[in-house]
C-alpha cells in the first residue's frame, strides 16, 4: 500500500527480537521515504499499538489501544527521543525535514515492560516469518506503523456494595449492590489515563481489562460513602475487587 504522500524510495521493515523467555514483542522500524510536498518542516513517524480481538492484523472499530509501551525513536542507532503510546495507543515523533530530501536512517523500537502481559504480533511478516514494515496508514506529512497484538489481557472483576450486615464483604442477602459507579483501571503512577474504564451495572458489578498484570483499580464512590477494598486472585489468573462501602 503506497500513499500519495511517497512516490520513491520507499523501505521499511519491523522485527522481532527474538529469544525471549515470554512472547514479549520488540519491534523496530525503519522509513526511507521520498515526501513529495515542500509545506512541512518535519515528517511525523508514529505508532499505533492495539489489541487485535479478531486476529485479522488491522485495526477495528472497538478493538482496544494498548498505553504505556514505550517508542523510541532512533536514528542512524542513535536514541533520539522516547516516550509511551497514549490513550489511543500512538506515540507519534516529529522528525526535521527541509520538505523535499529523503528522510532516511530512522527506526521505531517498541517495547513492553515487565509487567505488560503476553502478546503476540498478528501484522503482517516477510518469508522468513519477520514483522514487515507494510502495515502502515498514511497521515499528513507522515506514517503511523500499526503494531496489531493478540494479547492475553488481565480481567479484574469488580463488585461494590453497600455492606449493610457490616461483615465486611458483598453478596450476603441484605447487601446492597450500588450500580452507576464508575470504576477505572489504571497503570501504577499513572492516574490520568485509565487503561480501561466502566460502570458498575445493576447487581454492583463491572469487568475491566488491562493489558498490564496488576493494574490498580479506582473505583469513585459517592461523597457519604467510604470503604476498603480487598482484592483477590482466583487460580485463574483473573483478579477480582470486592468493595464494601458503608454509607452515612
Ligand atoms: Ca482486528
Ligand atoms: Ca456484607
Amino acid at each position: 500500500m503506497l500513499s500519495e504522500v511517497f512516490r520513491a524510495g520507499m523501505s521499511a521493515y519491523m522485527a522481532f527480537h527474538a529469544g525471549m523467555a515470554e512472547p514479549r514483542p520488540s519491534v523496530s522500524l525503519s522509513a526511507d521515504v521520498l515526501p513529495r510536498s515542500s509545506e512541512p518542516t518535519q515528517f511525523l513517524i508514529g505508532t499505533h499499538v492495539f489489541e487485535d480481538a479478531n486476529r485479522n492484523g488491522e485495526w477495528d472499530t472497538g478493538e482496544k489501544p494498548l498505553l504505556f509501551y514505550n517508542v523510541q525513536l532512533l536514528h542512524n542507532g542513535n536514541i533520539v527521543e522516547e516516550g509511551s503510546t497514549d490513550k489511543d495507543g500512538m506515540k507519534v515523533f516529529g522528525v526535521p525535514w527541509d520538505g523535499r530530501s529523503r528522510i532516511l536512517g530512522y527506526q521505531l523500537s517498541f517495547t513492553q515492560s515487565e509487567d505488560a502481559v503476553a502478546c503476540e504480533y498478528t501484522g503482517p511478516r516477510d518469508n522468513q516469518g519477520n514483522p514487515t514494515g507494510e502495515n502502515y496508514v498514511p497521515i499528513p506529512s507522515g506514517r503511523v506503523w500499526e503494531v496489531p497484538l493478540d494479547c492475553d489481557l488481565t480481567a479484574v472483576n469488580v463488585a461494590v456494595c453497600e455492606d449493610v450486615n457490616g461483615n465486611g464483604a458483598c453478596f450476603d442477602p441484605e447487601d446492597r449492590p450500588m450500580d452507576g459507579l464508575p470504576v477505572s483501571a489504571y497503570y501504577p503512577g499513572s492516574f490520568e489515563t485509565p487503561l480501561d474504564q466502566q460502570t458498575t451495572s445493576a447487581n454492583g458489578t463491572a469487568a475491566l481489562v488491562s493489558n498490564f498484570t496488576r493494574p490498580v483499580v479506582d473505583v469513585t464512590l459517592p461523597e457519604h460513602c467510604s470503604g476498603v477494598n480487598q482484592i483477590y486472585e482466583e487460580e485463574d489468573g483473573t483478579q477480582s475487587v470486592m468493595l464494601p462501602v458503608t454509607c452515612d
